[in-house]
């Protein structure tokens, strides 16, 4: 058994983080040998509400759960972070614009990313989930011109297995037989999931489909608003299935990706695909030694080409208006 590792969790008080830290205090973030520290960040109003939950988390006596830590003050909780889970946003409501929207999210990830510079441990890796989490992404690793920018990633792993789900049910088989799926772009309603180079037992799933309409007008919008399908159904946002992509993500990175297979990750661009270099968007990618790499050279046909350049468009708006509002 190892020295506990540090995660800090913002956000923590929200729906998803009561989701998320069950999860990683038993040990399926980093698997069954790393003992984990846990360190809440809310903001001052639900702090007693984090109390509460710290106090259910003694309740499970896990064994891997080295200690807890509450904090309001980002840089007490960013100090030597190995794991940064950055869930806690501004979520849009009615009567936002985009530009409040993006200020609100810039005045979180703009002083968190400066935190997470200033005394995470070396090795610290980051997954933002709160929305836009992309350019929350991105506005984080602005603010932290001393860690390696592959070390900010976006979430778009739950866009990724409501994939896996989707074309799954629909060709009655299982979510393990399918292999190579991708997500491309902005964790939004512009993502491109694209099932050109995935299989189902070996086989192209193109073919096992053979149905293109159904791909077009029924795969691609039901994977890409799921989320909103979530609310109408059950009344609040996704939060134990957010939560999971959380775990699997950070997991994949830090474990690794099976041989022959990849995953979807919003990670900083290295110019592949023609997407420009430093924005932080989902492409495929292998994880190996605890690091993500783009999956290269695959091939691109006209209709992904165009979905892909409507997602990344949206992305180079979203950052041009945080440019604009003197955010980064
Ligand atoms: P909740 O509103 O339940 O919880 C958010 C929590 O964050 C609150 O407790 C709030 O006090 C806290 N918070 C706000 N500002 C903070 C700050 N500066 N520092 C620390 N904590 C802060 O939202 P929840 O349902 O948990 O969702 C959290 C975020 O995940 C939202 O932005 C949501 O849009 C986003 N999602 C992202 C997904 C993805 O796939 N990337 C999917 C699920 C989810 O919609």
């Amino acid at each position: 058994v190892s020295q506990p590792v540090n995660v800090t969790v913002t956000g923590a008080a929200g729906q998803i983080g009561y989701a998320l830290l069950f999860r990683v205090a038993s040990g399926q973030l980093l698997g069954p040998d790393t003992p984990v520290r846990l360190r809440l960040l809310e903001v001052p109003q639900a702090v007693k509400a984090a109390e509460g939950t710290a106090m259910e988390l003694d309740d499970c006596a896990f064994p891997l759960l080295a200690g807890i830590d509450i904090h309001d003050d980002a840089t007490a909780a960013f100090d030597g972070t190995n794991v940064a889970l950055l869930v806690g946003a501004r979520p849009r409501t009615a009567g936002m614009e985009r530009g409040d929207l993006l200020s609100a999210n810039g005045g979180i990830f703009g002083p968190q990313g400066a935190a997470i510079n200033a005394g995470a441990a070396s090795d610290v890796r980051v997954l933002v989930v709160g929305n836009p989490a992309n350019t929350n992404a991105w506005i984080a690793a602005q603010h932290a011109p001393d860690v390696p920018a592959d070390r900010f990633t976006a979430m778009t792993r739950l866009d990724h297995n409501r994939a896996l789900a989707q074309l799954a049910a629909r060709t009655r088989s299982t979510v393990s037989d399918i292999q190579r799926l991708a997500i491309w772009g902005n964790h939004s309603a512009t993502q491109y999931p694209d099932l050109t180079h995935a299989t189902i037992s070996g086989r192209p799933a193109l073919e096992v489909v053979d149905d293109e309409a159904w791909v077009r007008d029924t795969f691609i919008p039901t994977v890409a608003k799921r989320g909103a399908a979530i609310i109408e159904a059950r009344g609040a946002s996704s939060a134990a299935s957010a939560a999971n992509a959380a775990i699997d993500h950070v997991h994949t990175w830090v474990h690794g990706t099976p041989e022959g297979d990849w995953t979807s990750a919003g990670v900083v661009s290295d110019g592949s695909y023609g997407v420009p270099e430093g924005l932080v968007s989902s492409f495929p990618v292998t994880s190996s030694g605890g690091e993500w790499r783009i999956v290269p050279d695959l091939d691109v046909d006209d209709f992904s080409r165009e979905r892909i350049d409507a997602s990344v468009a949206e992305l180079v708006e979203e950052r041009e208006a945080v440019r604009a509002l003197g955010l980064v």
